[in-house]
């Protein structure tokens, strides 16, 4: 197999959402690069140069909503470019802190998080989110009584990992159609879910229903907080773009959707939560409002206007 085949095999997973999240697909698209500046055969630093390029679009164009994934692929590119062994080896160590510094994020967000749980909580989760689950862990080790409600995520069924996952960890689980989530809210203390990106007005972009969810908290009183390492965040907003919502394969909603034929089934994969139903956005960097986001992309992700 040529090394740039192992990309597309990457980028179908992705794609296909063998690899999902938002987490786990920018950690697979650093792997990617990573792995390929070690096994392409680039002759010339020129030749290394659009060969990384050629892999780092391929990834790009797997999923359109993910900033994670742009983030990624960004700061792994961001690789020396004086000579071609310094590049390679650059390729690698950009690659490897990402993903280092996206592990010890996720423990940090769970430190941080956990405190916002008290004893005896109810959480309602949504999809299937390594940083909402990292919250949720850190609070059941510390010891907290919890109990979880998690909804099943039509159409991809991501709650079925998400409880497979809490069982595990040995957390008392609710399982409920996405359509129960305002049925059981007043018996929930908390909601916290994860973050596909966050606009520069902490506006949150996730999976679809979850601004139902935030609607139906605010109504009911409930907190709402949202658990995302800080390269969810999109330094794409801040210069005005809007971010693409993916629209997937109508089958996944319907499977003989094709035999109505005045009906189209419609399936964007994620919606928007205005900044207003959110209480927290918790960090690695810490707990902060929604409206602190244009900090974090100034701050953290070192983005300039200019590029
Ligand atoms: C997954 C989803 C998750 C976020 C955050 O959507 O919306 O809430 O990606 O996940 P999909 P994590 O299943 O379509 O990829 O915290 O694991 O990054």
């Amino acid at each position: 197999m040529k090394p740039i085949d192992r990309v597309t095999e990457i980028s179908a997973k992705i794609s296909s959402m063998e690899i999902r999240g938002a987490g786990r697909i920018a950690t697979a698209a650093a792997k990617a690069l990573r792995d390929f500046s070690q096994t392409e055969e680039a002759k010339s630093l020129e030749d290394f140069n659009q060969r990384m390029e050629l892999a780092a679009d391929i990834l790009l164009k797997t999923r359109p909503t993910a900033v994670s994934l742009s983030n990624a692929i960004r700061m792994v590119m961001k690789y020396r470019k004086d000579d071609l062994a310094a590049a390679r080896e650059s390729v690698i160590i950009n690659a490897n802190r990402f993903i280092e510094n996206s592990e010890k994020a996720l423990e940090k967000i769970g430190q941080i998080g956990s405190k916002r749980i008290r004893d005896g909580d109810v959480i309602l989760t949504h999809c299937n989110s390594l940083a909402a689950l990292s919250v949720i862990s850190a609070a059941h080790k510390l010891g907290k009584s919890i109990k979880v409600i998690a909804t099943e995520s039509r159409p991809r069924f991501q709650g079925i990992t998400t409880i497979g996952m809490l069982d595990q960890m040995g957390v008392e689980t609710e399982l409920i159609v996405d359509s129960a989530a305002r049925s059981v809210m007043n018996e929930v203390d908390l909601v916290v879910v994860g973050a596909d990106v966050i606009t520069a007005s902490g506006t949150l972009v996730n999976k679809i229903g979850t601004a139902q969810i935030a609607l139906f908290a605010h109504e009911a009183r409930t907190s709402f907080m949202v658990a995302a390492e800080t390269y969810k965040f999109s330094p794409q907003t801040i210069l005005g773009e809007l971010v693409t919502i993916e629209e997937r394969e109508p089958g996944e909603v319907l499977a003989d959707h094709s035999r109505y034929s005045h009906v189209r089934v419609r399936n964007p994969a994620f919606d928007v939560t205005p900044h207003q139903y959110i209480d927290l956005i918790c960090t690695e960097v810490g707990a902060i409002p929604p409206e602190m986001s244009y900090l974090i992309i100034k701050e953290r992700l070192g983005w300039e206007i200019e590029e």
